[in-house]
Order: structure tokens, then C-alpha cells, then sequence
């Protein structure tokens, strides 16, 4: 080949690349993608790895919330008995509240027209956290007072509006009463789920109470982030959702 020739293939490769896209480095490579370059340095993203798993299984139904934001609602009001797992990114101190309800009529306190339902609750999360007698405990529906199904009736009292807030003052709420597993007696989905070292618990009234709420905070004084992002969205414009 003369160097007539040369000169033409090169021009003609020169014109294949370019046509086939990637010969001009200014050229995104993919339409759409995010160029490089503009994430601010230092810049450390939480990842799966410092997430941990939640699960929850109540006697019949709850909703919890996490340093004040809802993070899981049973999804099954009553039967069958479910296991709800969630994956949390934890931040401590790490303040957990959990309302939690029997199956009971709002009128009679009972189930099944006129039996007597009994509640529980049980909680992991992987970082150790579980419920035991140090949780505190209150009830905000009770009945059939003294146990009367002939002629039932119901106490309640109204829940705090902020009961889920990291500084609401739950100081003056009892502790937790600690269950063994054959007074609940868990549905096969419990087996299916590592719950080892948790404690079932409720108000000291497993069967009456039917409604109740269920707080503790977790220290962890020498716990700092990972990660330096902090979200942007805000979720607190969706009803009902976040308060
Ligand atoms: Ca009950
Ligand atoms: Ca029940």
C-alpha cells in the first residue's frame, strides 16, 4: 500500500468510530447517563451492609415506628398470624414504639362474640435489639372488665397523640410483663424466623388488655454514622403516612 493508500484507510477508520459513537470522548457514551464528576468528594452513602433486619410478629396486628417515623405496619389486621420482616438503617440512640392490638371488638372487648382473645408481641432486630422487661408497657383498651362476657363492657383512654415521638416522656408508663413462648403459643411462621433471645411481652394483662403501646430506647454512646447523606426527599407531605 502507497501512503495515498495508507491515508485514505485511516481516514476511513477515523470515520467508522466516530459513526459507531466512541470516537469522540466529549460524546456521552450512553444517553441519559450521569456524567462524572459532579458528586461532591468526602461524600459516603449508606449501603445494604449497614442496614439491619427487623422482625416483628404480633398477637393480632401493630405498627411501628422508628426515631419517630413509621417503618412497618402489619399487613395482616388479623389472621393468619404473620412474621413482618423489614430492613432498617439504624441510628442511635434508636427509639422504638410500637402500638399493638388484639383481636377484640372495640364495644365488648371480645372475639368471636363472646370469647376472650389474648394479645403478644415479639421483636428482633439484628443488632441485638429484642423486647424483654425492660420495654415499657401501657394499655389503652380493656375488656371485658372483670372478665364479664354476659355483659360486656370496655375501659379505654385516649392515646397520646405523639405516642411514637422520640421525647415523648413514657416515664411514668409501667414496664413490660415478659410471656413464655407456650402462654402465647406462636403460629409456624414464628419458627420460620430467628427471634433467639427475644421475650414475648405485653401490659400484665395478656387478656384483657387488648390495646396497647409498647416503647424503649437503644443507647449505643460510641455509634457515629458511616455514612455523611442525609435524604432530601421529605415524605411528611404524604397523609398518612408520616406525622
Ligand atoms: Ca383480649
Ligand atoms: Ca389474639
Amino acid at each position: 500500500m502507497n501512503l495515498r493508500g495508507m491515508i485514505t484507510l485511516i481516514a476511513a477508520i477515523g470515520a467508522a468510530a466516530t459513526l459507531a459513537g466512541f470516537a469522540h470522548p466529549s460524546q456521552p457514551r450512553q444517553e441519559g447517563r450521569r456524567p462524572r464528576g459532579d458528586q461532591p468528594r468526602g461524600l459516603s452513602k449508606p449501603t445494604m451492609s449497614d442496614t439491619v433486619r427487623a422482625s416483628m410478629y404480633a398477637d393480632n396486628w401493630f405498627v411501628m415506628y422508628v426515631n419517630g417515623k413509621l417503618v412497618a405496619v402489619d399487613s395482616i389486621d388479623f389472621l393468619p398470624h404473620n412474621v413482618v420482616s423489614v430492613d432498617l438503617l439504624p441510628e442511635y440512640p434508636m427509639t422504638i414504639a410500637v402500638l399493638a392490638k388484639d383481636n377484640a371488638d372495640p364495644m365488648t372487648g371480645c372475639e368471636y362474640g363472646r370469647q376472650i382473645g389474648d394479645g403478644g408481641f415479639i421483636l428482633k432486630f439484628a443488632d441485638g435489639t429484642v423486647t424483654n422487661a425492660t420495654w415499657k408497657a401501657k394499655c389503652f383498651h380493656h375488656g371485658p372488665i372483670d372478665r364479664d362476657t354476659a355483659n360486656p363492657k370496655v375501659r379505654t383512654e385516649p392515646i397520646p397523640e405523639r405516642w411514637f415521638a422520640t421525647d415523648f416522656d413514657d416515664g411514668g408508663w409501667a414496664k413490660a410483663t415478659e410471656y413464655p413462648q407456650d402462654r402465647i403459643q406462636p403460629k409456624e411462621p414464628f419458627f420460620q424466623h430467628d427471634f433467639k433471645g427475644a421475650t414475648w411481652i405485653w401490659t400484665d394483662d395478656l387478656d384483657l388488655d387488648n390495646t396497647v403501646v409498647l416503647r424503649t430506647r437503644v443507647e449505643r454512646a460510641d455509634w457515629k454514622a458511616r455514612w455523611n447523606t442525609k435524604p432530601d426527599l421529605s415524605n411528611k407531605d404524604v397523609p398518612g403516612i408520616r406525622p
